[in-house]
């Protein structure tokens, strides 16, 4: 069965979203088969964004990301990793279409960096890498 890795990021727990991305991954029909809430560290994401390293918003990303907690899950199901991408929208908020939660539930913050509520793996191997990650006890 295929997995992704979802993160709800800063700005969604600080704005109490994490029950609103829940259920838009369970009514879609996904099974959430981990979940935690935790304070990452620079070190775990530099390693989960290696490769965005050297662009200029790879510095306010990470600083963005241990801004506050996050909520990781991992999400199962066939083709969840294609289906999670079109729940979240594309990565510009401001453009990313009515009925996903980007498009839904965010905006320009006017930050350098790109706030848009959600993380969601883009390939079977970056969902691989990424679990190992965020749940190296899986
Ligand atoms: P996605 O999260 O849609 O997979 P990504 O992997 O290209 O997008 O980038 C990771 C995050 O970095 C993204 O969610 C928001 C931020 N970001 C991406 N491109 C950006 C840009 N050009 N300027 C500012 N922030 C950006
Ligand atoms: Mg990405």
């Amino acid at each position: 069965m295929e997995r992704t890795l979802i993160l709800v990021k800063p700005d969604g727990v600080k704005r109490n979203l994490v029950g609103e991305v829940l259920s838009r991954v369970e009514a879609k029909g996904y099974t959430i088969a981990a979940l935690k809430m935790m304070q990452a560290d620079r070190a775990l994401l530099v390693r989960h964004y290696a490769e965005h390293e050297g662009k200029p918003f790879f510095e306010p990303l990470v600083e963005f990301m241990m801004s506050g907690p996050i909520v990781a899950l991992v999400a199962e199901g066939n083709r969840v990793i294609e289906g999670f991408r079109k729940l979240a929208g594309t990565t510009d908020p401001t453009t990313a279409e009515p009925g996903t939660i980007r498009g839904d539930l965010a905006r320009d913050q006017g930050t350098k960096v790109v706030q848009n509520i959600v993380h969601g793996s883009d390939s079977v191997e970056s969902a691989t890498r990424e679990i190992s990650i965020f749940f190296p006890e899986l």
